[in-house]
């Protein structure tokens, strides 16, 4: 019963926020690495759309970025480069961020890193082919027309009792970040 959607999700509304927090003209110190720079022009590229507009159009714009050989599913290696990408743009970028996103990301990270990004993809793989694809990812998802922030906040459209199942003991730090988890 796949639950990273709720995961991904959030991570992808840290990033909206994140993006509209950051001053581009601060973002030139050092030169980053390729890894960074890529997460960088995702961001700059999705955040305002999964801020603005709906769901959907956010999550199509995550998993182009996401889905790196266009194979419709996302493997452990795909996410493995996804959470290297927002590690490195996270060191890249950690002055040019408020403490308080800063925190939120970096708990994120810790997260993932808890639970196992083999368990996760493991558990979402409801098929067993090896990759999440697009409708395991979000099976305990309802997405609308809402921006994503929206529907994250709605406990309607998310079913938190999966996810609270999934991350265990984690989930209850969910709540220190404003998250409605029940
Ligand atoms: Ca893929
Ligand atoms: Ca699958």
């Amino acid at each position: 019963m796949p639950r990273m959607a709720g995961v991904l999700a959030r991570a992808a509304s840290v990033a909206a926020a994140l993006w509209l927090a950051t001053s581009p003209a601060s973002a030139t110190r050092h030169a980053p690495p390729a890894e960074a720079q890529a997460f960088d022009r995702f961001l700059a590229a999705t955040s305002p759309i999964c801020e603005h507009k709906s769901s959907l159009l956010c999550v199509d714009s995550a998993w182009r970025f996401a889905d790196r050989d266009s194979d419709q599913g996302l493997s452990l290696g795909e996410l493995e480069s996804v959470r290297d990408g927002l590690r490195a743009w996270l060191t890249w970028r950690e002055k040019d961020i408020p403490a308080a996103q800063r925190r939120m990301v970096q708990f994120g990270l810790v997260l993932v890193d808890g639970i196992g990004l083999p368990y996760l993809v493991e558990s979402y793989d409801a098929n067993g082919d090896g990759a999440v694809s697009r409708a395991e990812l979000l099976s305990d998802v309802r997405l609308d027309a809402r921006p994503l922030g929206q529907i994250l906040m709605d406990s309607s459209a998310v079913n938190w009792e999966s996810l609270n199942r999934r991350l265990g003991p984690l989930a209850g730090s969910l709540g220190g970040f404003g998250i409605k988890t029940k």
